[in-house]
């Protein structure tokens, strides 16, 4: 165990994913919890897929986020080559609004689990949301912050709407 690696990783399929996953990276930075984001593409750059997923636990991480679009099947081939626990994130594509990317990910059949998440933005911040509690689970200054992350999300929601500004 290569106690220097951060314990997130942040994986994706394309460049273009990275506008979604960021929201997963801008979450953890906000919580303190450190990552590292890699582009891997299990179908463009299949071995470094390999290379990554079954040298995961090895390096350091320990939880793995991983997003993906359209034929999304990064995160289910992550997760059949790591123990580490693996959140997917279905990146909205263009052909289908991310309903391919959902499907493709959420759909694993029973053995291999990827905790799948809300299409797009949402699914990028809460895989990071989770994965923070997972490792707030032997944390407790993580634990503190996540809980304060939560007041401050519940202290900005108005009791009372506003009318519209024109
Ligand atoms: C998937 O294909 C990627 O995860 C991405 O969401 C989608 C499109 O990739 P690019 O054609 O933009 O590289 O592999």
């Amino acid at each position: 165990m290569n106690e220097e690696r951060p314990p997130v990783a942040i994986i994706m399929g394309s460049q273009s994913d990275w506008e979604t996953m960021k929201n997963a990276a801008d979450t953890l930075d906000v919580l303190g919890v450190g990552y590292e984001a890699r582009i891997i593409s299990a179908h463009r750059t299949p071995d470094r897929l390999v290379a990554f997923a079954k040298g995961a636990r090895d390096e350091g991480f320990q939880v793995v986020i991983a997003g993906a679009g359209g034929a999304a099947h990064l995160p289910g081939m992550a997760a059949a080559m790591t123990p580490l626990p693996v959140f997917g994130v279905p990146v909205q594509s263009k052909a289908l609004s991310g309903q391919d990317s959902l499907l493709s990910i959420v759909q694993m059949p029973a053995g291999i689990p990827v905790g799948t998440l809300a299409i797009g933005k949402a699914g990028a911040v809460n895989a990071a949301l989770l994965a923070a509690a997972v490792l707030a689970l032997h944390d407790e200054d993580l634990a503190d912050r996540l809980d304060e992350w939560r007041a401050r999300q519940s202290a900005a929601v108005a009791e009372y709407p506003l009318d519209e500004t024109p």
